[in-house]
């Protein structure tokens, strides 16, 4: 953060947040204030944590204060935005930024001797989500409160975040997130907003006098969900809506009787039990954890958010019939998918509604977002225990399912695999409720995250789904919040952007096109220019003292960041990295572009493959950093403990952004968009938001290669493809017999005879047969990297044309389409 700190005052903080005395004077005197009397510290006995929540405590003062400024009354219709999953990392700059009180926070806190950068980094990231998921959750919740959508972000208040992630010896090793060690200063805890969660039990039934039958569930088991609140601001401090987060407590403190009884520990065992439902985020992406505790966590927010909003419409309106007009669930993945049934139980058992007034209020009501298509990460629950933890559930899916396959049969669609294929229940391995079929069938309006997953959608996984109603699916590709990945993480180039064509670019991104014009001019290049080298720079310090490696500021740095899954393709260019090591060894003395390989990323802690992929990039550094051949030539680093705030870091430093997934199996991407927008060029397979952003950024300006999605699927269809692949490629063949002949690994010769074997005999996501492609694009990168101006004129024509992926844009998108709501 010191080349952050060092920077001129960011200019955008004007007009209206400009620094004026009295407010550094306020501020100054408020952060004293929290400091001492809600902390108890002296500026002398204050750590950068002490400074760090005075001055959140500040800052959250005077976004309560503009929330209470904006209240207009009961809005029309709510979003609520349900995600077990919101990677919302640091919240000091976006609130700073968004109050336009970076500046007078600055100033403030020099007056009292403290450096703002420092406080900054004592900030702990809340890292409450796995990867793109999460943090599109968090883009989307910014972006609501910046365009005046109101809305609610529903979630779970995790003790323990994301896994902490640290290298022994190239090894992954995993240790507990402690975000909350020191309290949450952004925080309202609200003891009186709690709910009953029901689990187990058995359900009976009534009959009235007029003959309507009832039923009572009686859970085993509750669970307490209680309310915490962090205040989410947008842009000019315009409008604030709130994250509402869960924390689980037990129904009863302690059993007493046990306790004076002498058993200490069994006195507290439900406690205990009741309070694992919100100690630790899932660290799986992209897969199905088969958990129970997993399914209690998707019950347990669900309902306390639904009883939570039903509360709120009925006391705003009386009744629940006009549900769908005030208000739209969004489900972010299947994760909360047991709306569906819980919806209809609540207003069915708890209401009195009947099942169809109920079913037209739940089928209008929510709405369904699909992330992803990989079969391992669509949820199905076991039929068994579902009937067990969440038995009334279970009859209204059964019933859900039946009326569902009833409906065809009367239209003569009766054959076996096709309503197989419809059904809420897969039959065909034990018997599952298929989550994402019963998503679909509840919700209005279900949506893809780029153009190319939502027409797969509709081709395979849904395609029977979808014939019976061709409206329902509906495209929706994904946006990043330009105040954190542009203004907050970059301010050097914005900066450079509001000189340049004006602070309205601020607020209207499109605007950036007018950077286009520059694109060739050589003073706007070398201003371009040095605002990158100097995020180089400083990267490089955080790469020098998180690892002890130095690299070059000068060289071309190439980052893939983002989870390790095999289907990102990490291996792809691990494999290329070695295909160049012996390249560069064969003819040490050809002119190379320099590069520095930049990794970082966390394995799920069950995926062994994943793991080893991590160990032999480390493995591949240690070697190559230490060869003096390849000296200023390739330098490999692979940076611990990613997370929201290193991409922070990174990304305004990229060069090259790597998103070379197997084509039709990312569903978008977003870490892609920050980069774009940053100035890196893509090299990228045809896959997700990938042909989006070629799109827009032109054809040139981007570097393409590889299968595309129906390639693919042809290619998988062939006999031997992989064997065949290298066969064809002595390059490839030779990089692989390095790696499986133990050359990174001495001391242990077999140790990646597990990744090589399968890229032999298997290569599920074919990167034998992008290998050569890969390649040769990579080399026609080296080529374009020593014509700077070329270089730059792309780079800056990637600034200039990524507008449309704001999350400004999507959130519009969502409200006019699939929400139909006004903005503030
Ligand atoms: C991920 C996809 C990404 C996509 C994000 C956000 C899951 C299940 N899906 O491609 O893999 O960008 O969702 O939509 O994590």
């Amino acid at each position: 953060h010191e080349e952050r700190a060092a920077e001129a005052p960011t200019a955008w903080a004007a007009p209206t947040l400009s620094v004026s005395g009295d407010a550094v004077v306020d501020m100054r005197e408020s952060i004293r204030a929290k400091l001492a009397f809600t902390l108890g510290r002296t500026s002398e006995t204050a750590r950068p944590r002490d400074w760090f929540a005075a001055t959140a405590l500040a800052l959250r003062e005077r976004i309560v204060a503009a929330c209470m400024a904006a209240q207009h009354g009961v809005p029309n219709k709510r979003v609520y935005y349900l995600s077990l999953e919101f990677l919302i990392g640091r919240l000091m700059s976006d609130a700073m930024n968004n109050l336009g009180l970076t500046e007078t926070t600055r100033a403030a806190l020099k007056e009292l001797g403290v450096d703002l950068g420092a406080v900054e980094e004592a900030e702990p990231d809340a890292a409450l989500g796995n990867g793109g998921l999460g943090r599109l959750a968090a883009c989307f919740m910014e972006s609501m409160a910046s365009i005046g959508i109101p809305a609610m972000g529903y979630g779970i208040r995790y003790d323990h975040g994301l896994f902490r992630q640290s290298f022994e010896d190239g090894w992954q090793r995993e240790a507990p997130e402690t975000w909350l060690a020191e309290g949450n200063p952004w925080e309202f805890a609200r003891p009186e907003a709690a709910y009953a969660i029901g689990f187990g039990g058995t359900v009976t039934m009534s009959s009235s006098a007029e003959g309507v039958i009832r039923r009572h569930w009686q859970p085993a088991e509750i669970v307490r969900a209680v309310a915490h609140d962090v205040p989410v601001l947008g842009w000019r401090g315009r409008h604030v809506n709130a994250l509402r987060l869960w924390k689980a407590e037990a129904g009863e403190p302690i059993d007493l009787a046990r306790f004076n009884g002498g058993d200490h520990v069994g006195a507290v065992a439900a406690r205990m039990r009741a309070e694992a439902i919100s100690r630790v985020l899932y660290p799986s992406d992209s897969s199905a954890e088969g958990q129970e505790l997993r399914l209690r966590q998707e019950y347990f927010f669900t309902a306390a958010s639904l009883q939570d909003l039903l509360a709120r419409h009925v006391a705003e309106r009386g009744d629940v019939r006009s549900l769908p007009d005030h208000a739209a669930i969004q489900l972010n993945d299947t994760h909360p998918a047991i709306a569906v049934p819980e919806l209809m139980r609540l207003l069915i058992d708890e209401h009195g509604l009947s099942w169809e007034d109920a079913w037209h209020v739940t089928t209008n009501t929510l709405h369904y977002t699909n992330h992803t298509l990989l079969p391992e990460a669509l949820e199905t629950w076991p039929v068994e225990l579902m009937e067990r933890l969440l038995p009334r559930h279970m009859q209204i899916i059964y019933l859900i399912n039946w009326m569902h396959l009833e409906e065809q049969s009367k239209h003569g669609r009766q054959d076996a695999a096709y309503l197989a294929s419809i059904s809420l229940i897969d039959e065909s391995n034990g018997r599952r409720v298929r989550m994402g079929h019963l998503a679909f069938h509840g919700a209005r309006r279900v949506n893809g995250v780029s153009a190319l997953h939502t027409d797969l959608m509709r081709s395979t996984v849904f395609s029977d789904l979808h014939a019976l109603d061709t409206d329902k699916i509906v495209n929706k590709t994904n946006g990043i919040t330009f105040r954190r990945w542009f203004h907050n993480a970059n301010p050097g180039l914005t900066r450079l952007a509001v000189e340049t064509v004006g602070a309205g670019v601020l607020d209207d991104p499109e605007l950036l096109r007018g950077l286009e014009a520059h694109a060739e001019d050589p003073a706007f290049v070398a201003r371009y220019a040095a605002v990158r080298r100097g995020r180089k720079e400083a990267l490089a310090k955080v790469v020098a003292d998180r690892t002890g490696i130095d690299i070059d500021p000068d060289a071309l740095f190439d980052v893939q960041v983002k989870r390790i899954h095999e289907y990102k393709r990490q291996l792809l260019n691990v494999v290329e990295t070695v295909a160049l090591y012996q390249a560069i060894k064969a003819e040490p003395h050809r002119d190379w572009t320099p590069r520095v390989k930049i990794f970082a990323g966390k394995a799920a802690p069950s995926y062994v493959q994943a793991k080893l992929i991590i160990k032999l990039a480390c493995d591949i550094a240690k070697a190559v950093n230490d060869d003096p051949e390849v000296a200023g030539r390739l330098k490999v680093v692979f940076l611990p403990n990613y997370s929201v705030s290193l991409a922070e870091a990174i990304i305004p430093a990229a060069d090259l952004s790597e998103q070379i997934s197997t084509a039709g199996l990312e569903a978008s991407g977003t870490g892609n968009m920050k980069f774009a927008l940053n100035g890196a060029l893509t090299v990228g397979t045809l896959d997700g938001a990938n042909i989006e952003i070629r799109d827009h950024v032109g054809a040139e300006n981007i570097f393409i290669f590889g299968l595309e999605a129906d390639g693919v699927r042809a290619r998988q269809a062939e006999p031997d493809y992989a064997a065949r692949a290298i066969q064809a490629s002595p390059r490839l063949a030779a990089a692989l017999d390095m790696i499986a002949s133990g050359r990174f690994s001495p001391e242990e010769p077999g140790r990646f005879r597990p990744l090589t074997d399968d890229l032999r005999r298997r290569d599920q996501y074919l990167l034998t047969a992008d290998f050569d492609d890969y390649w040769r694009v990579q080399r026609s990168i080296d080529a374009a990297w020593r014509d700077p101006r070329g270089w730059w004129a792309k780079a800056i024509r990637n600034t200039a044309r990524m507008a449309w992926f704001s999350s400004d844009r999507a959130m519009r998108e969502y409200a006019e389409e699939i929400w139909r709501v006004r903005l503030g």
